[in-house]
C-alpha cells in the first residue's frame, strides 16, 4: 500500500474539530505516528520479540486498537508455529478496511480475526499476549480500570499485556521539559508550527494521558504479578505485564 504524507493538520483551519480515525487520517497513518511517536518502530518491533517470549501453542492473541495492523504482523511472523489465534479490533471501520489489506499483502498460516467493535465490548478468553499499543489513552478515563480487569481475567497464568502509552508527568518541570523534546522531534520530522498546533487543538479533548503511578496502580489493583516499563523516550513509554 502507498504510505501517504500527513498534511492533514498543514492548512488554517476556521475551527479544529476533535480528533476522529476516520478515513483521512487512515491513509496516512503510517506516516502520522512514525512522525509523531518517538520510538514507535522499535516498540513494534519489540512487540513481535515479546510474542516469542509469551505466546503459548493453542492460545489467542489480541491486538486491541490495533488500527493498520503494525503489531499484529509483528507477532504474527513469530508464533507461525504455534496454532494460535489473532483477535485484531478497531472501533474505527477505516482502519479496519486498510488493515485487511495490509494482513493480505503476507501470506500467513496463522488466523487473524479483524474486528470492527469497542474495545470494551470484546471478550478475552485463553489470552497469552494483549497488546493496547497507544490506545488506551482515547479511552474515557473512567472506562480504563475495568478495561484493564478484564485484560487481567482474559489471560492465562503467564501470559503478558504489553501497554504503550503517552504519559504526564506530576513534577512540571519534567512535563516541559519533556514535551518540549517531543515537539522537537515532531519538527525535526518536518512537522510545521500551525501542524503541530491544530493536532495539539485536535487531540485536546480526545487523548488523556495517565501519569505512570496510575498504570502502576492499575496493574496491581488488576491482580498483575510483574509490571515494569521497557521503553521510554521522552514523554512516550511501552511496558509490560505479567499475569
Ligand atoms: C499501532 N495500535 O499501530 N475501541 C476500539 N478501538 C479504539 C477505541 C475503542 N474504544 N478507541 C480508539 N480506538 C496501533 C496504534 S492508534 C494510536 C493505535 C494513535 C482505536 C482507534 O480507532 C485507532 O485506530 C487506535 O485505537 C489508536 O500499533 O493514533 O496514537
Amino acid at each position: 500500500m502507498i504510505d501517504q504524507q500527513d498534511n492533514i493538520y498543514a492548512t488554517a483551519a476556521e475551527k479544529v474539530d476533535d480528533f476522529k480515525f476516520d478515513h483521512q487520517v487512515a491513509g496516512v497513518f503510517n506516516d502520522m505516528i512514525r512522525r509523531s511517536v518517538p520510538g514507535y518502530s522499535q516498540i513494534i518491533n519489540t512487540i513481535g520479540n515479546f510474542a516469542s517470549d509469551f505466546v503459548t501453542p493453542n492460545s489467542n492473541i489480541y491486538d486491541l486498537g490495533s488500527s493498520l495492523g503494525a503489531a499484529t504482523l509483528s507477532i504474527r511472523r513469530r508464533v507461525e508455529d504455534k496454532q494460535c489465534h489473532i483477535y485484531a479490533i478497531d472501533n474505527s471501520e477505516s482502519m479496519i478496511n486498510r488493515c485487511r489489506e495490509n494482513l493480505n499483502a503476507f501470506k500467513s498460516e496463522t488466523p487473524v480475526s479483524l474486528i470492527c467493535s469497542d474495545i470494551r465490548d470484546i471478550n478475552i478468553s485463553n489470552a497469552s499476549l494483549v497488546i493496547l499499543n497507544f490506545t488506551l489513552q482515547f479511552l474515557p478515563s473512567v472506562d480504563r480500570d475495568a478495561l484493564i480487569n478484564k485484560i487481567y481475567q482474559g489471560l492465562k497464568s503467564g501470559g503478558a499485556l504489553i501497554i504503550s502509552e503517552k504519559l504526564c508527568f506530576e513534577d512540571n518541570a519534567i512535563q516541559q521539559l519533556l514535551d518540549k523534546h517531543h515537539l522537537d522531534f515532531k519538527r525535526s520530522n518536518g512537522y510545521s508550527e500551525l501542524e503541530i498546533s491544530q493536532k495539539r487543538s485536535a487531540l485536546e479533548n480526545v487523548m488523556l494521558p495517565d501519569p505512570l503511578t496510575t498504570h502502576q496502580r492499575r496493574f496491581q489493583s488488576a491482580g498483575f504479578s510483574h509490571f515494569s516499563v521497557w521503553y521510554q523516550c521522552f514523554n512516550f513509554c511501552s511496558m509490560v505485564a505479567i499475569k
